[in-house]
């Protein structure tokens, strides 16, 4: 599909060269005539639904995965004043049938609450029927105004998961934001992204949300990406909604509520932060491709090394690894360079030297290569694709080390924001965060920061001078 003997920019290029992987690697097309609508080639797809059949399997251990409808009767939508107010620009109407204006315009989801919450008031009953973990996996539809990117800005999010909780009590519901966090962070470390956890600044929660914890990554021009957002709800939508619940002692309680959202940004962190000159880089976890084997034929000797081939296939496809055999009569380099665009974490030769050496070469997507014996050649792929896991993420984790830096000036905190996220003390006043946002055209991301390299403490805020909390600061996607 795409023309494999151009160069790709060099990744320090970054914003170019996210735009030639996405095609090139064919992972989306963005010829779609809507703005901000994209389709997902085959290949792209393949990583989206290995990458959801993951998230799935985490999500599954204590939610149900449910499907609410795409239209929700204006009626609904207009309950909830705060998440009117926050979404009201980024709605598309549906306002006729065929020529028929409607009765009540349907608004095209750009989040589910006010779909799912009125069904929840009829579902819930009792505090038997608490908690309630639902999640579903659908497209929402924003009409936003910033720059739209494929997988990173889009106006039809086509997969994003969101799960909806109710809890007996506020610190219930609590707890379920850590649940939903420690979920994150498993997530994002099966994918080799190392995260940035913090709490959002009040202006800049979820519309209708007591508090936002937000999970971001730095993507590799220092500019940090949310890759998930956890809404602790409070009973602002229960008591909108009217979602009730008999307690122990026969009283009606309010539920307190939650939501977690990821969308296909977590495709484009996996592929901005681990993508290289070459091109894809991709987790064993998620790779369409885990393995790929190419046989290098010289003529007298090819039967014996296609049956050798075959028979390594079978071995590992017995164990579930996803493997693919390129037998296709080109160079090996074209060859290589093709598995390489694509990410493939591991690849094995086998040559005639290889044959009268009982032995197979493995390259790895990050060039290392290693000779193994043919005997145990299974275990010795399963190790060396723990291994690419394994370097991956070091490599990512080693990337945001290098890029969180200290400020502790307005004037530092800009030089160093070129290219990274600073960290700085505020005082938590909107006013200091809107001078140093201006003085600096970034973002306070957030306080109560979670990361290994990032010590929360007090000290003296870096607008006023009064005590502040350790911010995290940063120019974000
Ligand atoms: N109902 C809650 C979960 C919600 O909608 N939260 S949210 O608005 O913060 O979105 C959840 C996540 O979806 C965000 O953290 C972000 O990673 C992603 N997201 C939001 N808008 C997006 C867009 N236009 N394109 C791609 N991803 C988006
Ligand atoms: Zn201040």
């Amino acid at each position: 599909m795409s023309d494999e003997t151009e160069r790709l920019p060099p990744r320090s290029d970054f914003s170019a060269w996210y735009n030639e992987i996405i095609r090139r690697a064919e992972i989306m097309d963005v010829r779609y005539p809507v703005k901000g609508l994209y389709v997902w080639y085959p290949f792209g797809f393949a990583l989206r639904n290995h990458t959801y059949t993951h998230l799935r399997s985490l999500l599954n251990r204590d939610h149900e995965e449910t499907l609410f409808p795409l239209l929700i009767p204006e009626t609904e939508f207009m309950k909830e004043a705060e998440h009117i107010k926050g979404f009201e620009d980024e709605v598309y109407w549906v306002t006729h049938g065929g020529l028929s204006p409607l009765d009540v315009k349907l608004a095209l989801r750009p989040t589910s609450e006010t779909a799912i919450y009125p069904m929840y008031a009829l579902w819930i009953r009792s505090h038997a029927d608490l908690p309630l973990k639902l999640y579903q996996i659908v497209n929402t539809l924003r009409y936003e105004t910033k720059h739209t990117r494929p997988l990173i800005r889009l106006r039809e999010i086509t997969s994003f998961m969101e799960s909806h909780t109710v809890h007996a009590t506020w610190d219930e519901a609590n707890k379920q934001v850590e649940s939903e966090l420690v979920l994150s962070q498993e997530f994002y470390h099966d994918l080799g992204i190392p995260i940035i956890i913090s709490k959002r600044p009040n202006w800049d929660k979820f519309p209708g949300a007591d508090f936002t914890m937000a999970v971001d990554t730095v993507m590799p021009d220092g500019k940090t990406l949310q890759i998930g957002t956890i809404h602790h709800l409070g009973e602002h939508f229960s008591r909108t909604f009217n979602i009730t619940y008999e307690d122990v002692n026969g009283r009606q309680q309010f539920g307190s509520q939650t939501c977690y959202g990821i969308s296909e940004r977590c495709i484009a962190a996996i592929i901005g932060v681990h993508g290289d000159d070459k091109g894809l880089v991709l987790p064993v976890t998620v790779a369409p491709t885990q393995v790929v084997i190419t046989p290098i034929i010289i003529n007298k000797r090819a039967d014996e090394i296609f049956a050798a081939v075959k028979t390594l296939e079978k071995e590992l496809k017995a164990t579930g690894l996803r493997v693919k055999t390129d037998t296709r009569d080109m160079r090996p380099g074209a060859k290589y360079y093709h598995w390489e665009l694509h990410g493939v974490p591991l690849r094995v030769e086998i040559g005639p030297r290889d044959l009268d050496n009982n032995q197979f070469v493995c390259v790895n997507r990050l060039g290392i290569k290693t000779v193994v014996p043919r005997e145990n050649v299974v275990e010795s792929v399963k190790m060396l694709l723990d291994d690419v896991n394994d370097q991956i993420l070091e490599r990512a984790e080693k990337h945001l080390k290098n890029h969180l830096m200290t400020a502790t000036t307005p004037e530092e905190c800009n030089e160093r924001l070129n290219g990274n996220v600073v960290v700085v003390h505020w005082c938590g006043y909107r006013d200091c965060a809107e001078k140093l946002e201006k003085l600096t055209n970034s973002t306070i991301l957030g306080t109560e920061i979670r990361n290994k390299y990032v010590i929360n403490g007090e000290n003296p805020c870096i607008i006023c001078g009064k005590m502040g909390k350790t911010a995290l600061v940063g120019r974000s996607y």
